[in-house]
């Protein structure tokens, strides 16, 4: 289903060709500025003509891409959605508090499936939950609409304001009012670390006295365990490696084999980092039509595909420090493999007096 609409408008329930029962519970907000081409373009002739070749993670993501990541999920060694998702059975309900007693948005930045906020809604009593607008962000219509659709038929009360939008650039057009943020999955660990300062400042910049931040971070291990959960034994990750080339065949009509690449993955000790390549078999030649590009890729070569950063409590308060942003509750699993860190906009008025403890 294709939902054309001006920048910043509404679309109706019924514009969508939903259950028009339903009607008045679900709002799409379009901010997609249609320029994700020239963006791909450009990132994709800057990061195959340096020394060292890449290709922003973030083309992972169409539809196969983001079908693998949820199968990645589950297998066996990946342990961040596990962990997380049983953080979240733990603390949801103390999370929640937030919209107990006043109501609000309770924004998803990155919406993806909505596993997780499910458990955060299951945290609140069902009176309660009348109180919440559901507003995910994502820059994908068809993760939007399948989201907020599943929802609105298990949550009857919800009210869902979907924001079609790139959260890493837009953020300024959400909603103003009273809100929990959340930014699960530890995807702020897929960003430079000037990038994640910049991501970090710009909801700070959106957030007011009584806001809050959940965010997801993945922390330091043994590096076995970091290493098994990026080389899965089934292939997954493999599949999901080698299918960004797949992704820039199909849009930039490029002539990429992927199966003529090998899945890397490692911990970098250095910047406590997962590093991510696609290792050339063989010398290649490839051609990307629509940027008019010959790549040359010798044998053993690397094309640098993503970063995975595990954080140590010191590396994240730094992150927040410099962000202005201060930990209002730290939330772990037994074994300190992953956190849900709550953060509040420093050097606002406090009404209640000084943050919760951990
Ligand atoms: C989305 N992101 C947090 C995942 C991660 O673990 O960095 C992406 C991923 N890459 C390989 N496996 C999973």
């Amino acid at each position: 289903m294709d939902v054309a609409v001006a920048k910043g408008s509404e679309i109706g329930f019924e514009m969508l060709g939903m259950n028009s029962t339903r009607e008045g519970n679900l709002r799409i907000l379009n901010y997609s500025n249609g320029s994700h081409r020239e963006k791909m373009l450009d990132d994709i002739l800057r990061g195959m003509t340096k020394r060292q070749k890449s290709i922003p993670a973030k083309y992972f993501y169409d539809a196969r891409g983001s079908q693998l990541f949820d199968q990645i999920c589950m297998t066996p060694e990946y342990y961040p959605t596990k962990t997380e998702l049983a953080i979240l059975d733990q603390s949801a309900a103390e999370i929640m508090q937030f919209f107990f007693e006043e109501g609000g948005d309770l924004i998803e930045l990155g919406s993806g499936s909505n596993q997780k906020i499910r458990k955060l809604l299951d945290g609140m009593p069902r009176p309660g939950r009348g109180r919440i607008r559901y507003v995910p962000v994502d820059i994908s219509r068809t993760c939007l609409l399948k989201s907020a659709r599943e929802l609105l038929t298990d949550y009857e009360d919800l009210t869902v304001l979907g924001v079609l939008a790139d959260f890493t650039q837009h953020l300024s057009v959400l909603p103003r009012g009273r809100k929990l943020l959340t930014f699960f999955g530890s995807t702020i660990g897929n960003l430079t670390e000037p990038e994640a300062v910049n991501f970090l400042r710009s909801v700070r910049a959106i957030m007011n006295r009584d806001d809050r931040f959940l965010l997801g971070m993945d922390m330091l291990k043994p590096i076995e365990i970091i290493e098994a959960a990026y080389n899965d034994r089934q292939g997954v990750t493999c599949d999901f490696n080698r299918n960004i080339l797949a992704h820039i065949d199909r849009e930039l009509g490029a002539d990429f084999d992927p199966e003529d690449f090998e899945h890397l993955a490692f911990f970098n000790t250095g910047t406590e980092c997962v590093e991510m390549h696609l290792k050339a078999r063989r010398n290649i030649t490839a051609r990307i039509e629509d940027l008019g590009l010959s790549v040359e890729i010798k044998k053993g070569e690397t094309i640098h595909t993503e970063i995975s950063t595990k954080f140590s409590r010191k590396r994240a308060q730094r992150l927040f420090q410099g962000a202005g942003l201060s930990v209002s509750r730290w939330v772990t699993d037994p074994k300190g493999w992953f956190s849900l860190i709550e953060l509040e906009a420093n050097g606002m008025e406090k009404r209640n007096g000084g943050s919760r403890g951990f």
